[in-house]
């Protein structure tokens, strides 16, 4: 891991990704079974991790991949993180608007 909160952040994401898409027959791409273990255990907001059913694996993989080969490669991996991270800023954003509000 890099000193910085950035390289660490960049570092991260590459290292998530390939020991995820590594463990399948593709070695740069991440496949329904291995998208199924990244999202168990990186993604432990809200209960996802019970929730999640054969169907939302499914969804998440259409919403991924956008070039529709069934795998998610590393072009479209990152766009998730933007995704996620997107999401997360606005929800954080939000909480503290709300906060200084009250
Ligand atoms: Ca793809």
């Amino acid at each position: 891991m890099g000193e910085n909160k950035l390289e660490g952040v960049i570092e991260g994401m590459v290292e998530v990704f390939e020991e995820y898409a590594s463990t399948g027959e593709k070695k740069h791409q991440i496949d329904m079974e291995e998208l199924k273990t990244m999202l168990e255990k990186e993604v432990e907001q809200s209960g996802l991790k019970d929730k999640m059913s054969a169907e939302d694996l499914k969804e998440a993989m259409e919403l991924l991949d956008k070039n529709h080969d069934g795998e998610v490669n590393f072009r479209e991996f990152s766009r998730c993180v933007a995704a996620l991270a997107k999401g997360y800023y606005k929800q954080k954003r939000g909480k503290g608007k709300k906060k200084d509000d009250s």
